[in-house]
């Protein structure tokens, strides 16, 4: 049995982005505290269905809802679907987002609007009608999925670096409006973990692989797993009074200016 702190029993946790890598290992660690996972994912419905199997083969309760965060009448009408089907929404985790590694000035316009629309304005467009439905429960939990570049530039990623670095604020801000109705938004801010959206980043001879591991202090790549732990303190009782807050997973990354190699 889950200590109460950290018990999730009774509770429908909806993630969306989840059918692969870090949604999808936060959806199983909210699992394995007892919750009811509601996956979302917004192309495939095979990658959909193939993830909720990925959880119900290990005896979780999942559901799948295939539908884009960016697209307001999608949203208002799987949020209705899914607390009509499975529940009302206790824990929301917005973690869909996407990257584009293409330097400002080569950048396209509409290749910036994309990534601001789903890592920034989707958390917007996702969060409305689910934190409608909370407020009139007497509470909830929000769940924003940060990054590093919340914090920090990098060469290339300029438009997830503002979407992530908005993100930080809309965080603080939601936190700031809903805390009153015993609503608590706060963010995960990953470090450099190994998943599909960094493969290209860690391919053996990259320099940036060795940088990398050069400027964590733990050594090494996150593997999806170290997330569950932060993922089922915010889902929880346990961070009750926490609110605004990032908690970032990143190995120490963040919390030096990093070592010569081989240091
Ligand atoms: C990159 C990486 C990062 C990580 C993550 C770090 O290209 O720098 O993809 O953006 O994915 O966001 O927190």
């Amino acid at each position: 049995m889950n200590h109460p702190l950290f018990d999730l029993h009774g509770k429908v946790a909806l993630l969306t982005g989840a059918t692969h890598g870090l949604g999808l290992a936060m959806a199983e660690g909210l699992a394995s505290a007892g919750a009811t996972i509601v996956l979302n994912g917004h192309s495939s419905q095979d990658k959909l269905d193939a993830a909720v199997q990925s959880l119900t083969a290990k005896g979780y309760s999942a559901h799948g809802y295939l539908f884009s965060v960016t697209d307001e009448e999608q949203v208002e009408a799987a949020v209705a679907r899914i607390e009509a089907e499975v529940g009302p929404i206790g824990v929301l985790v917005n973690n869909a987002g996407l990257i584009k590694r293409i330097p400002l000035l080569e950048m396209k316009l509409t290749e910036w609007q994309q990534v601001i629309e789903t890592d920034l304005t989707g958390v917007f467009v996702m969060s409305k009608p689910v934190v409608q439905r909370m407020i009139q429960r007497g509470g909830g939990k929000v769940i924003n999925i940060c990054s590093m570049m919340s914090e920090l530039g990098r060469n290339s990623v300029g438009a997830y670096a503002a979407a992530k670095g908005g993100l930080k604020m809309l965080t603080r801000n939601m936190a700031t409006e809903w805390a009153k109705h015993n609503i608590q938004v706060n963010g995960i801010g990953p470090g450099y973990f190994a998943t599909a959206q960094t493969e290209a980043v860690r391919v053996d001879g990259n320099p940036f692989n060795q940088f990398i591991i050069d400027r964590t202090p733990a050594g090494r790549w996150g593997d999806a797993e170290d997330l569950q732990g932060a993922a089922i303190y915010l889902a929880g009782a346990a961070s009750n009074f926490v609110n605004g807050q990032i908690l970032y997973v990143d190995g120490g990354l963040l919390a030096t200016i990093g070592k010569p190699h081989g240091e």
